[in-house]
């Protein structure tokens, strides 16, 4: 532990780092520490991993760029800048990561006064985070998106996600794959499925947005007092992407009431009650913004994105848990079972997903 208040302590914070707490967060990729100083401020603290994110300082340019516009966009409706999104802590030496042998860290200031939820809970919750994303997706819609470094190249290319996921059965380098054949299956069946965004947008008929790519309930922050959205963190992955992706990967998350890792494939069941209020809390804020195709493909989205993070969990799985951090053994196997659970629920309500978007369009 003294090692993280030592690694803090290179950050220009307010007063001497004094206590962390560690695994803040639940994360897959990064580690996250809350770090808290003598006058008893906080802060995020997180090592960034590096074979994830190839080149932190072109990540760490993004979300400056990000975090300005949206800054300067968030004061201009009259909120609070620096609780409408993140900040950056800067090193002593005036930059925006440490680096110490192999390691690299950055830091934000803690935004106070907030929550953040693991599963939806409520209905007014799944809400809020439609309003969050929606909104957030309405701030970046002029964000010059040349700018941008693409942080994590082909990141929801559903398409080149299957070659991965072939190549892994393939290689089978950890003798799983006989073991997993029903979802290998599951996945082999829906070949021609993986490609329809990826097609669409290559033919002109989707655009590229500037979109957030991790639309995670736990990515946004509510304010604690009026439970309504306030910013929307974890910016690693803003990049140009599909709007129905970010769509579809907080449908994935948060449209049931169960965990991404139950094991009781009893309790994940898609809620389209939870659906509704996403597509009327994200249409609400960005509808206008969307083309008619964007809108029509929102349960594609939907589908699409919860049969790639399972799909994405399965290659792992194979590849002997080398990408997601795993914390009990066939984590990510669990992971895969929940998502493809959740597929055939949204296949068999497909009709009632559409009508339920017609309704908010
Ligand atoms: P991860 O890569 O682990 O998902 P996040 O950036 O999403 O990391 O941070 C993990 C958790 O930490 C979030 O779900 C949120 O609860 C909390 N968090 C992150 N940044 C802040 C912040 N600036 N202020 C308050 N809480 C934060
Ligand atoms: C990872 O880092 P985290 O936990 O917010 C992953 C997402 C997956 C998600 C599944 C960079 O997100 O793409 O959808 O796990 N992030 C990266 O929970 O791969
Ligand atoms: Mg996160």
């Amino acid at each position: 532990m003294s090692g993280i208040l030592e690694i803090a302590n290179n950050f220009q914070m307010n007063g001497a780092a004094v206590d962390t707490e560690k695994n803040y967060g639940g994360g897959h990729i990064n580690d996250t520490f809350l770090v808290r100083t003598d006058p008893g401020e906080r802060y995020i603290l997180q090592r960034i991993n590096t074979s994830v994110f190839k080149n932190a300082e072109a990540l760490m340019d993004n979300v400056i760029l990000v975090t300005d516009f949206i800054k300067d966009k968030v004061g201009r409706e009259g909120g609070d800048p620096k609780r409408g999104t993140l900040s950056v802590v800067k090193t002593r030496d005036g930059k925006n990561l440490y680096r110490k042998g192999e390691e690299c860290w950055r830091m934000y200031t803690f935004i106070e006064g907030t929550v953040t939820y693991q599963t939806c809970e409520n209905q007014e919750q799944f809400y809020a985070s439609a309003c969050a994303f929606g909104h957030f997706q309405k701030l970046l819609a002029d964000f010059p998106a040349e700018t941008l470094y693409e942080s994590i190249p082909n990141f929801h290319n559903t398409k080149s996600r299957y070659l991965d996921f072939e190549a892994a059965v393939k290689a089978d380098a950890c003798g799983r794959a006989a073991s997993v054949a029903a979802e290998i299956e599951f996945v082999r069946s829906r070949k021609a499925f993986a490609a329809t965004l990826v097609d669409m947008q290559e033919r002109g008929d989707l655009p590229l947005r500037v979109t957030h790519n991790d639309t995670k309930l736990n990515n946004v922050l509510f304010d604690r007092e009026t439970g309504k959205h306030l910013a929307v963190v974890d910016l690693d992955t803003v990049m140009p992407g599909l709007s129905v992706n970010d769509f579809g990967d907080s449908i994935r998350f948060g449209a049931t009431y169960a965990a991404e890792d139950e094991t009781d494939l009893s309790r994940v069941n898609f809620e389209p009650e939870l659906f509704e209020c996403y597509t009327k809390g994200f249409l609400g804020e960005c509808g206008l913004l969307l083309t008619e195709n964007e809108k029509k493909m929102l349960p594609v989205g939907a589908m699409m994105m919860t049969f790639e993070c399972g799909m994405r969990f399965l290659t792992d799985y194979l590849n002997g848990d080398v990408y997601f951090k795993i914390h009990r053994e066939n984590h990510n196997l669990d992971r895969c079972r929940t998502q493809f659970k959740l597929v055939s629920d949204m296949e068999a309500a497909r009709g009632l997903m559409d009508s339920i978007v017609e309704k908010y369009c």
